[in-house]
């Protein structure tokens, strides 16, 4: 049995979640401690004090890249494409997801403050005993301080919410005639753009791009019916 070590709110978690879901991999949660993540509790399992990992047995894997490679040995249906072209773009969109949308969504969904308060029970519920007041305080500077270092977090609001409304465009028109992202089945770069699409809805500016929009709905249903974040 897999146990996967999560943190419920981050995209990432979703990402594998979904992909477990889709190949029918029976798996069972632990809801990763913030608080003890310092003080090395989990740094068997990750290394990196990042999260999601697996533990397989009695190997280890971290990284949601590296995971699902690992998984896609197993169970049923398939992640990577087979067709080399193919397998590489999936490559390239689920690193743009996670290496540049994921930016997006943690600048949008966490350091602003009015979409922050979305998604602040979600992240109190990780942080048990800490008051609401206080998780945002620690969500705002503890993000806030991540997004300034990577540089997003040091644009003006407007010229974030204009290149978000790029990506949502690109991945809209990625998505025209087509049912997934690459070749003629879900790959790892749905899960991967659904995830952080899902938490970029929790941003009011982002949100709206996505209404606007007539193919990402439809298509995250499509991936929903097979690939669900839970199993019913
Ligand atoms: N590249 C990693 C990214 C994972 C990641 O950044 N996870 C965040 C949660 S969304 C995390 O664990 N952050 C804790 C930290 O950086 O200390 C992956 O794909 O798994």
């Amino acid at each position: 049995m897999i146990t996967l070590y999560q943190f419920k709110t981050s995209p990432f978690t979703e990402k594998v979640r979904r992909a477990m879901n889709y190949k029918n991999i029976a798996f069972e949660v632990v809801e990763v401690e913030r608080a003890k993540v310092g003080e090395g509790k989990y740094a068997d399992v990750s290394p990196t004090g990042k999260f999601p990992c697996i533990k397989d047995g009695d190997q280890a894997v971290w990284d949601s890249t590296d995971l699902i490679l690992h998984i896609e040995k197993m169970g049923d249906n398939q992640l990577v494409p087979s067709d080399p072209r193919a397998a590489a773009l999936a490559h390239a969109l689920e690193d743009w997801a996670d290496e540049s949308l994921y930016f997006y969504e943690m600048t949008m969904r966490l350091a602003w403050e009015h979409n922050l308060d979305l998604a602040l029970d979600e992240f109190a519920a990780t942080l048990p005993g800490v008051p609401k007041d206080q998780v945002k305080e620690m969500v705002l500077a503890g993000v806030g301080q991540i997004v300034q270092a990577q540089g997003l977090g040091r644009k003006p609001q407007a010229q974030i919410v204009a290149d978000a409304e790029r990506h949502i465009g690109a991945i809209e028109a990625m998505l025209a005639g087509r049912d997934w992202l690459v070749g003629t089945a879900l790959s790892y770069a749905d899960l991967a753009v659904i995830a952080q699409l899902n938490a970029l809805l929790y941003a009011q500016e982002a949100k709206a791009a996505i209404d606007k929009t007539e193919n990402i709905k439809p298509w995250m249903a499509r991936i929903d019916a097979i690939a669900p974040r839970d199993k019913g």
